[in-house]
């Protein structure tokens, strides 16, 4: 900032401290949390609210607004406002001395609110919070506006001299804007700082804590099939490495969860509660399973789905530990930062892997996929199942709770559907004419795909060469070779389950249980 950057008119220059006063207090809202190791800080609280007010209306959009990208929009929308209404604050309280603490007290107030509501920060913290934020930025407001007003008692406001006395009044004038100049890039550089440091505090690895505790060998392993066929024609991987693999929920900033006091209760109509801490679930017996999951979001050939090899405890040894009592009918789970679902016992009667996993590909599961522990379940859309920062397994009945998606539109039930994508041709793709590959991935995890079709330029199904699959519980990889003719054309895939089901060609959105229909591309051909 340079003098002459700062307004000449008082009422500008209130403005101005309104608003550096309102950073000011985010900035100390988020470096008490840090330093309190509490997350989520105010302001990303009251984005979380917003986003379980807004996620209803949102259905099929739930996607774009619950992608990465989409949350940093909400979190500085949410600071342009703020910052803004202080503005209008500063400007006002030049009349008005008592505005400032009433105003900043009632967005803290706000703040407070927000983030009691989230199970990860008690309401003693939240106030505690709120009252360094509300101290830190009124008093800001305050003394800002003040130094704004100074400037106009002291002197004449600070225009275009109408009087031929400009040494004076230039003295005057000038020494009360340094002085507001000093005092706000004061502020200016406190806010920054705070952001900075609350920031590094706030980023330390949370999973380089758990190493201390090895990853157990899974007691039994699902050997992986060959699929070097498939490389270079442009599929998907049969596996989906971490950094691939899509990321979808709720949580503005995924919870960074300590495992030195996580715990994992199971409870609710069961006949033994327990509760484990991550010690005690890496000492149980494990499994390593791939598993193919899908969000229920997922377009007709889009890309919210992925294939890991997960690693963890069965939920039937839990569930056995536990003793499930009669009655219990849902199987209701929740996470620290509070998102629930839940899905029928009946569920997990079969051959479907349902597990508590805490290592994803070899590795301990990254924070975004749930870090220490999540559950997956093969054949179930992840909006039911596959709840990540898993904290509680309740047992319940099937009306006895709903989970986070329900009362927004979601269907109970979300098992998976018959799927099939094509991944080449890229849609719009030219190609020369001549042998052409196309290939793409198709799932139904849990019943397992037979066989593959497509059909190009809407001619008779064709049969697809099929890859190997470690288990009916992964997608599989599909291709097939086309004598490729210039011109347009379009080509459609379909598949059939292990139960010898079609898929269906009749189109349904991603709301409010899945979405169903062939996925096609178009592409060109030149001789
Ligand atoms: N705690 C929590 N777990 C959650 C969600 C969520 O919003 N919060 N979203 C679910 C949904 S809708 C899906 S599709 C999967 C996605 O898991 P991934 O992000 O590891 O791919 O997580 C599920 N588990
Ligand atoms: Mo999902």
């Amino acid at each position: 900032m340079t003098a002459t950057a700062v307004p000449r008119s008082p009422r500008r220059r209130a403005a101005l401290g309104g608003a550096l006063a309102a950073g000011f207090a985010l900035a100390t809202g988020e470096l008490v949390s840090a330093v309190a190791g509490i997350s989520p800080s105010p302001l990303l609280a009251v984005g979380g609210r917003f986003v379980d007010r807004f996620a209803a209306s949102l259905k099929d959009l739930a996607v774009a607004i619950f992608g990465t990208n989409d949350k940093a929009a909400l979190v500085a929308g949410t600071v342009v406002i703020a910052v803004s209404v202080a503005a209008l604050t500063g400007a006002a309280a030049l009349e008005r001395r008592w505005l400032p603490t009433f105003v900043v007290g009632a967005f803290g107030t706000f703040g407070v609110w927000a983030q009691a509501a989230d199970p990860q920060v008690g309401a003693g913290a939240a106030i505690a919070i709120g009252a360094c934020t509300v101290a830190a930025g009124a008093s800001a407001m305050t003394w800002l506006v003040g130094l704004a007003r100074g400037a106009d008692v002291a002197g004449e406001p600070a225009r275009a001299e109408p009087m031929p006395s400009p040494r004076r009044s230039s003295i005057v004038g000038d020494a009360p804007r340094r002085h507001f100049l000093v005092s706000s890039a004061g502020i200016a550089a406190a806010t920054a700082v705070f952001v900075a440091v609350g920031r590094s505090l706030a980023s330390g690895d949370v999973v380089a804590a758990a190493r201390a505790i090895p990853l157990p060998r899974p007691r039994r392993r699902r050997r992986l099939p060959d699929t070097t066929a498939f490389d270079g024609v442009g599929v998907t991987p049969y596996v989906t490495s971490n950094d691939d693999f899509y990321r979808i929920d709720t949580a503005l900033i995924a919870p960074r969860v300590d495992v030195t006091d996580w715990r994992l209760r199971v409870g609710g109509m069961v006949d033994r509660p327990f509760s484990l801490d991550y010690e005690e679930l890496l000492a149980m017996d494990s499994v390593e399973e791939p598993v193919t999951l899908q969000c229920v979001s997922n377009e007709v050939g889009g890309d919210l789905v992925g294939n890991a090899v997960w690693q963890g405890v069965p939920l039937a040894s839990l569930l056995e530990r536990a003793g499930v009592g009669d009655g219990a009918e849902q199987v209701f789970s929740r996470s620290a930062d509070g998102w629930t679902c839940g899905f029928p016992t009946t569920a997990i009667d079969g051959d479907r892997v349902a597990l508590v996993a805490y290592a994803m590909n070899g590795r301990r599961l990254p924070v975004e996929h749930g870090f220490p522990a999540r559950l997956v379940v093969s054949g179930l859309y992840g909006y039911v199942s596959a709840t990540k920062w898993l904290t509680s397994i309740e047992l319940t009945t099937w009306d006895g709770a709903d989970g986070y998606w329900v009362p927004r539109g979601w269907s109970k039930r979300g098992p998976a559907k018959l799927a099939s994508r094509i991944d080449v041709p890229r849609p719009g793709a030219t190609v020369p004419a001549g042998p052409l590959t196309m290939g793409g991935v198709a799932w139904l995890p849990s019943v397992g795909v037979s066989a593959v079709e497509v059909s190009i330029d809407d001619g008779e199904w064709r049969p697809c060469e099929l890859g190997r699959v470690a288990s009916e519980h992964t997608w599989v990889q599909w291709r097939h070779r086309w004598n490729a003719t210039p011109g347009r054309h379009e080509v459609a895939v379909r598949a059939v389950d292990a139960a010898g089901d079609v898929q269906t060609s009749s189109y349904a959105p991603p709301a409010p249980d899945g979405a169903s229909g062939h996925h096609r591309t178009t592409f060109e051909v030149v001789g």
